[in-house]
């Protein structure tokens, strides 16, 4: 569905360690920066153990490394023996050298040990801190380590508890260590950040400037890239589910119930699998992998798509829904029925009143009109579909951008879910002009009528204008 980035980079030797004391969320700042789900973070202290490195890549192409690292144990010792042993002669990673040959038997200093070679290794280094809790005496002899490496370093706060209440005193202290410093919430950090953070890195060793301005523009192609993507599948899964069809047979002289009730609960399962498959694609591109706690935490996604929740909460209200087919019907000088299915023009506009009472729009489960046919062949037919119900576009919509809001803005140190609240209205279509509700109206006709060059018209703009909207939710 996608086509590959040209980066341009090939082998990049950047390796960026990421330092600091345990439990600070060094490994949560390092998912976020590389969109991995996979990154071992846990509330203990320890979760990581020794240097792992964890590639940067777009399309098989390594941008740069990040090294996630054991938290330090004893950094009042290490500093003191730096101290003690460094000369100008023989300072910097030869040093670290050899404190890791010093101290190899001793097993209180391993996860030192680990943090040490993982600099060793680097080109630069993040310094992770947790800007909720004060400075405290150790934190300066890490900070006092970490500039003895002699690398370019970028001091990240962070904060655990989502308020880095101490970020002042704590910059005054980075302040004489670090290069830069900047906020980077784990848990909140948006793609801006991200790329804010490379900007950094680039401005601070002039070096890297060309590489780094590669590793930024590459890594905004491919935020668009998805974006549109993600447009795609959304468009794929309105025409597909619009359309979408069940016919079931039924004896001549028989009883058309049992395949009634059988097409019915063929049409649920197969637009709620088309719905699971367009949100798994979704997910893919934004790269969240871990689908097995129930992400997005939105309530009204928790929600199936036919509970009558969904339809209080999504799509549009009953006057809007009127306005647009009135106003798609006097564009196309057609009637009503066209979108409507039986019901006139006349109807709608004369104040919306008979759409307003007729609550079957409003429901989800009213969604499976069965029509029962009789063939020449034979046997009967009950037919659900293509859906006439003007409101299931707009509900479909509001779901998968829903979706999309939450995974472009979930990071990937995230493991939770929050506690939303109910919102009294939660959609995004009720907010679009009546043009887009009119465009929409003319793509589901196209599709309900089975006009190809109907239907590609309407999708090419409806796409577009829906890649623009994606891009506003991301960006927010
Ligand atoms: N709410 C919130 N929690 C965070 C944030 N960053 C880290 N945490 C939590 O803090 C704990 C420690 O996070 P880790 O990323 O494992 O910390 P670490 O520094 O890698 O820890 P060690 O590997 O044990 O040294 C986990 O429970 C994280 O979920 C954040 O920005 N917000
Ligand atoms: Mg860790």
């Amino acid at each position: 569905m996608t086509t590959p980035i040209s980066t341009g980079i090939r082998n990049s030797p950047l390796t960026l360690a990421v330092v600091g004391h345990p439990n600070e969320g060094k490994s949560s700042v390092l998912a976020t920066l590389a969109e991995d789900d996979g990154i071992r973070i846990s509330s203990l202290p320890g979760e990581t153990q020794s240097v792992e490195m964890i590639p940067v890549s777009l399309d098989g192409v390594e941008l740069f490394r990040l090294a996630d690292t054991p938290g330090f144990q004893n950094p009042e010792a290490i500093a003191e023996w730096i101290r003690k042993n460094t000369t100008p002669e023989f300072s910097g990673k030869a040093l670290f050298e050899w404190f890791t040959a010093e101290f190899a038997g001793l097993p209180r200093f391993n996860h030192d040990r680990e943090l040490i070679r993982g600099l060793i290794g680097a080109s630069a280094l993040l310094y992770v801190i947790d800007g909720s809790r004060p400075v405290r005496s150790f934190d300066l002899a890490e900070m006092d380590i970490l500039r003895m490496s002699g690398l370019p370093r970028v001091a990240l706060i962070n904060s655990k508890s989502g308020v880095p209440r101490f970020a002042d005193d704590w910059k005054k202290v980075l302040n004489l260590h670090f290069s830069s410093i900047r906020l980077f919430d784990a848990h909140r950090a948006r793609f801006n950040d991200r790329i804010a953070l490379i900007e950094t890195l680039r401005s601070i060793q002039q070096d890297w400037e060309p590489l780094l301005g590669s590793v930024a523009a590459a890594l905004k192609d491919d935020w668009e890239r998805r974006i549109r993507a993600c447009a795609t599948c959304v468009m794929d899964h309105l025409v597909d589910t619009v359309g979408l069809k069940i016919v079931r047979q039924y004896p001549i002289h028989g009883n058309p119930e049992p395949a009634r009730q059988k097409a019915r609960g063929s049409y649920f399962n197969a637009v709620e699998r088309r719905e699971a498959r367009c949100f798994d694609q979704m997910r893919h591109l934004f790269k969240h992998r871990i689908t097995d706690f129930p992400m997005p935490p939105h309530p009204i996604l928790d929600e199936s798509l036919f509970s009558a929740n969904t339809w209080k909460m999504l799509g549009l209200s009953r006057r809007q829904l009127a306005l647009g087919a009135a106003a798609a019907g006097a564009a196309g000088g057609a009637a009503l029925d066209v979108a409507f299915s039986g019901i006139t023009f006349g109807v709608f506009t004369a104040g919306s009143a008979l759409i307003a009472g007729s609550s079957a729009y409003m429901r989800g489960d009213r969604l499976a009109e069965v029509k029962v046919l009789r063939t020449s062949l034979g046997h009967g037919e009950v037919q659900v579909g293509p859906n006439r119900n003007p409101n299931f576009p707009f509900v479909l919509l509001d779901r998968c951008l829903l979706l999309f809001d939450t995974i472009s803005h979930w990071t990937h140190a995230r493991r939770d879910h929050p506690n939303v609240s109910h919102p009294q209205s939660a959609g995004y279509t009720s907010e679009w002009t009546k043009e887009t509700i009119q465009s929409i109206h003319r793509l589901t006709k196209a599709i309900r009528k089975d006009h190809q060059q109907e239907l590609d018209n309407a999708r090419l703009s409806l796409e577009s204008f829906l890649s623009d909207e994606l891009q506003r939710i991301a960006s927010r």
